[in-house]
């Protein structure tokens, strides 16, 4: 993309409104534009990073086994009147009446849509096991939105549902997504630690809140240090394999790592001093398994082995996708601006030309942006009639991960500059060496 032909409003004022880094980053670098509280415009630079985010959660959902399809965001007041959930969710429905008088809901979430789509498809143990997701907006009317995409009224949220004929499946379905949820966040260069938790409305006694680390997060976290030093990597999963999923499962729960919710004092003192903490933290996901809480409810069976009929197992499995790209920008940046992760920047690279016009300058960055494009890349091509100091403080503040400078005096030794966002560090090259370069830390991801 070139610049001059792209839509990118940078702000110079800093935005009296945001409170938090992520939020007045967001704003400033043209990412988003608030309509109302708590809900947004995507602009070009914040769409692209949401899609990026979304296709990392596709890619690990569907690798786990799970089969995304896609609920409507309008639900049916009658569904939730089956959960009894209708009257208990309280002001953070937003109720809607349809031209015909009918109760309607902008879905929180979709419990009980995902188990009406099961009872009308699905009945023998013989379809079992099944994961259901989708990634779809919601709305719950916050009482208090704020932080920009981190606390919205209106956001993106991948839910997926686990229908399974025992118990013992429906735990295992339970670590198959905390191991995936794991690898999710990995891939978008965050650490996210699992936390015993409360259920709230969704109900049930197990489940995992995934925390971000970050002063400005809203939840207080208390955790044994050495939680901190654990790594998913690399590893190969079997996400079939039961035995293991679940020594991943353990391996991240076993140290204490609790939100103030489910805190225990004596438990939390019994770990050395020196490693106990406690800490703020966003809350960019969330398991749970809550059985037949929903398929009871609503006579969600199905017909076992020796040919009784049981309520199928269940749980729900979120995933924060537009919180997400706050609270990456929360562990990732610096005075100048944003730090993006390579697996989820919106462009691969930018390139600076520091003499428009120069006929010399203007060529070798047409032929970096070319050969990048070639090399299956998306570069962006800062090719305005503009001061380098103005480009560069736009790229730093947009924060592409890997930066080539172009100017008239590297190009008389055959050299352009490739800068590391992260480190700052800068090395002369040339063209063929920067392109190569760029393709290679991409090629892994
Ligand atoms: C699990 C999926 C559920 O709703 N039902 C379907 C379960 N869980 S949850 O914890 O309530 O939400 C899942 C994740 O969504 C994000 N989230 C939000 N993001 C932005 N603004 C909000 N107002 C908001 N509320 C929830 C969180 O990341 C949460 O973990």
């Amino acid at each position: 993309m070139r610049l001059t032909r792209y839509f990118l409003p940078v702000l110079k004022e800093n935005p009296a409104e945001a409170q938090i880094v992520s939020h007045r980053y967001m704003l400033r670098a043209g990412m988003i534009k608030q309509q109302a509280a708590g809900i947004y415009s995507w602009l070009p630079l914040g769409y692209k990073v949401l899609k990026r985010i979304e296709q990392i959660v596709h890619e690990e959902q569907v690798r786990a086994g799970h089969i995304p399809l896609l609920m409507p965001t309008l639900q049916p007041a009658d569904l939730w009147r089956e959960s009894g959930r209708y009257d208990d969710y309280g002001q953070e429905m937003l109720r809607i009446k349809d031209r015909q008088g009918r109760d309607m809901l902008y879905g929180p979430t979709n419990e009980e849509m995902i188990t009406d789509i099961f009872r009308a498809h699905v009945g023998s143990y013989k379809d079992l096991p099944l994961t259901l997701y989708h990634i779809q907006w919601k709305f719950r009317d916050e009482m208090r939105p704020r932080f920009g995409v981190m606390r919205g009224r209106e956001f993106l949220m991948k839910d997926g549902y686990n229908f399974d004929l025992t118990k013992e499946d429906a735990l295992h379905a339970y670590n198959r997504h905390l191991v995936s949820y794991l690898r999710t966040y990995e891939r978008m260069g965050l650490q996210a630690i699992p936390m015993r938790a409360d259920s709230g409305p969704i109900g049930g006694d197990d489940t995992h809140e995934f925390l971000v680390l970050a002063e400005t997060g809203e939840s207080e976290v208390f955790y044994d240090s050495a939680v901190t030093d654990i790594r998913l990597g690399a590893r190969d999963i079997d996400y079939d394999d039961k035995a293991q999923c679940q020594a991943v499962m353990e391996e991240f729960t076993s140290l204490y790592a609790r939100t103030d919710e489910t805190h225990d004092e004596a438990a939390f003192n019994a770990i050395p001093e020196a490693r106990r903490k406690s800490a703020r933290g966003i809350e960019v996901g969330q398991i749970f398994f809550f059985g037949t809480k929903y398929s009871e409810a609503m006579g969600a069976t199905v017909v076992t082995p020796d040919g009784s009929k049981v309520p199928v197992q269940m749980g729900s499995h979120g995933i924060g996708v537009s919180r997400l790209l706050g609270a990456i920008i929360e562990a990732s940046h610096d005075d100048k601006g944003i730090i993006w992760p390579e697996g989820v920047t919106p462009f691969h690279c930018g390139i600076v030309n520091l003499k428009q016009g120069d006929a010399d300058t203007d060529a070798a960055c047409e032929a970096i942006y070319k050969a990048l494009q070639l090399a299956g890349l998306d570069p962006l091509y800062d090719d305005r009639d503009d001061r380098a100091g103005a480009k560069f403080a736009t790229m730093d503040l947009i924060g592409l991960p890997w930066r080539i400078t172009v100017g008239p005096r590297g190009l008389k030794n055959g050299v352009v500059e490739l800068t590391s966002r992260r480190s700052g560090v800068s090395e002369e090259m040339t063209a063929e060496d920067a392109v190569a370069r760029i393709g290679q830390i991409y090629a892994g991801l």
